[in-house]
């Protein structure tokens, strides 16, 4: 087994809570409270943006390869904020004017600190774990949503073919990376994977118990 199943394998308890939060059942089951879905999507929206200049910082660390990748990630992750913007205007979602949560401030200043601080190997392992846990988590919601929901392009954007397809080469070039680097460095490459694992539930945690911070309501 490659090092992503194995670190998958390892923070399983973490990923069984990911995958059954009651943010993803309710999507997926058509209960969640407008409410709720707006906050994850604004949210979610700085999440994206912020994870523009992570991929960033990355590619000065890269090897050549995967310099276009990175780039092409980059040019994805511009579509995506378009759909967000996009599904808000349908819904009638506010995204201007928008801060982030603590948890989600959390975890931006987690994905920028590792793109400067870690290695590459162990920022890619922030960057596969994290695609992975959407492709998993929007595949709980892919079955049960239906597909006629103003939700359903979440589901086709992060549980289709061609992210998948993503998420398997993220998955192929960690393994990879993951069979060169000495011991202390995997080491930190798993408590890497186990923090996004948890910043991960965290997210689904903050979009269903709202956006203020600790002391402020
Ligand atoms: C919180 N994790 C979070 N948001 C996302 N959009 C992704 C992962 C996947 O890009």
């Amino acid at each position: 087994m490659g090092f992503c199943d194995d670190q998958l394998e390892r923070v399983r308890p973490i990923w069984d809570r990911i995958l059954s939060h009651r943010f993803l059942i309710g999507t997926r089951d058509g209960t969640v409270s407008d409410e709720v879905f707006a906050t994850w999507m604004r949210q979610d929206y700085l999440f994206v943006e912020a994870a523009i200049p992570f991929i960033a910082i990355l590619i000065p660390k890269a090897p050549p390869a995967h310099v276009e990748p990175l780039t092409q990630t980059i040019a994805a992750l511009h579509k995506e904020l378009e759909l967000f913007r996009e599904r808000a205007g349908v819904a009638g979602v506010d995204l201007t004017g928008i801060e982030p949560s603590f948890t989600n401030h959390a975890y931006i200043q987690f994905l920028l600190a590792s793109g400067y601080r870690e290695s590459y190997p162990g920022a890619y392992t922030i960057f596969y774990a994290a695609e992975k846990a959407y492709y998993d988590s929007w595949t709980v919601v892919k079955h049960g949503l239906d597909t006629g929901s103003i939700w359903y392009p979440f589901v086709e954007n992060w549980a289709g073919q061609a992210f998948a397809d993503y998420v398997a080469f993220l998955q192929s070039n960690l393994d990879e990376m993951a069979g060169r680097v000495g011991s202390a460095e995997l080491k930190r490459m798993a408590e890497l994977f186990e923090l996004t694992a948890k910043y991960e539930l965290a997210f689904w945690e903050m979009a269903s118990e709202g956006e203020g911070w600790p002391g402020m309501s």
